[in-house]
């Protein structure tokens, strides 16, 4: 729908909307497709740090997905990191239609600190945010749960973290339903919790 690359860029915010965060490469494109069904409506890619802007998507013009620039990527220069933080922090704080970011978070490494500092910056402009680990089909059912588990009892310690966790595989639509449900309900109802 429409790509902003600086805040003077951003869309009219007059439906809900829910935004993708994560490492770059976590999957936060796939799951975009995958949710709505569209193969091709945010580009996917294997090299790291691709989408570099935010990328609005009008689902019906009932809510808006956001797919937000990854982070964490190793080697990225400063000054794109300078530019991504001015662009995801103006956007977190000034959004007040912004009902939950999904933080995504790669079933195969758990928790990083790159994504424990994107919380903390949900913290701050007190955004809720609710964790949603990707790739799950890449992952022994053994492994995923221990993971699973590590990852729920840090997400219980944080301040603005919803406290239901959704596991999910853009490959064979594991959770897809679940995230949809949740999107649903935000989608509709004002405070979204
Ligand atoms: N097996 C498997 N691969 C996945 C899944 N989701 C994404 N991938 C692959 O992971 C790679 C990165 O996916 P993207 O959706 O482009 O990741 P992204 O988070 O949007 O990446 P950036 O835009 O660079 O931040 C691609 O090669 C995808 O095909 C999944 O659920 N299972
Ligand atoms: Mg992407």
């Amino acid at each position: 729908m429409l790509g902003a690359v600086a805040l003077d860029g951003l869309p009219s915010a007059d439906l809900p909307e829910v935004a993708f965060a994560g490492r770059s490469n976590v999957g936060k494109s796939s799951l975009i497709n995958a949710l709505t069904g569209r193969n091709t409506l945010a580009r996917t890619s294997n090299t790291p740090g691709r989408t570099q802007e935010l990328n609005f998507f009008n689902l019906a013009g009932r809510m808006v997905l956001v797919d937000m620039p990854g982070y964490g990527f190793a080697q990225a220069p400063k000054g794109l990191v300078e530019r991504w933080t001015r662009l995801v922090n103006g956007f977190l704080k000034g959004r007040a239609v912004l009902r939950r970011a999904f933080v995504l978070v790669d079933s195969r490494h758990g928790l990083k600190d790159s994504d424990r500092d994107m919380m903390a910056m949900l913290d701050k402009a007190a955004v809720v945010y609710q964790v949603v680990m990707t790739k799950a089909d890449k992952l022994k059912a053994s492994e995923l749960d221990a993971v699973r588990a590590r990852t729920q009892q840090e997400i219980l310690t944080r301040v603005a973290a919803h406290p239901t966790l959704i596991v999910t595989s853009s490959e064979t639509g594991l959770g897809i339903p679940e995230l949809r449900a949740e999107m649903t309900t935000l989608a509709l109802g004002p405070s979204g919790t």
